[in-house]
């Protein structure tokens, strides 16, 4: 029988675990930001969150990252207007879901240097959306067959606090 501390523990980490799973991309990881690097290659296979960070790594002055959409990625080009994240150590968080596009517009490194990076955002780890069957482990704990039996009471209210901290 677990004691009721586990189960303390196993609950704050159900409630927590979203918070905890949200990751930062260090893009091109060691590489960083720069030109002849395939970003497509380097987001294979990663998946992006809502909740997540994209942090561009890059000597400040050489290179340089805007947000633009399908066209621009297609293009290079950056809409006239659109402010470009110039610090070297750009930090952006992913805030919703969907496609998103990022190129650098410093003369031709998009363009020849193929400097450019098109990831697709899934929804926050932990909401409804992305988690749409938590019942199946809910009604296993309460039911007893995951072992743990003694900590469905803490679980069951952990899982049912999560949407209430979470719209918070
Ligand atoms: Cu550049």
């Amino acid at each position: 029988m677990a004691s009721s501390k586990i189960c303390i523990v196993i609950a704050i980490a159900a409630v927590f675990a979203p918070s905890i799973l949200a990751t930062e991309f260090m893009i091109g990881d060691e590489t960083g930001w720069t030109t002849n690097f395939d970003y497509q290659a380097w987001a294979y296979g990663k998946e992006f969150h809502v909740g997540d960070k994209l942090v561009f790594r890059y000597p400040p002055g050489v290179h340089n990252v805007v947000r633009v959409n399908g066209t621009g990625f297609e293009k290079c080009e950056a809409p006239a207007g659109t402010e470009a994240l110039t610090t070297g150590e750009d930090t952006l968080t992913l805030t919703s879901p969907g496609k998103k596009w990022y190129i650098c517009s410093m003369g031709n490194h998009c363009k020849s240097g193929n400097m450019r990076l098109t990831i697709t955002v899934l929804a926050e780890l932990g909401s409804p959306t992305a988690s749409p069957s938590p019942s199946p482990v809910s009604a296993a704990v309460a039911t007893g067959r995951t072992g743990l039996s003694g900590c469905g009471g803490w679980i069951a209210v952990a899982i049912a606090g999560i949407p209430g901290i979470v719209m918070v």
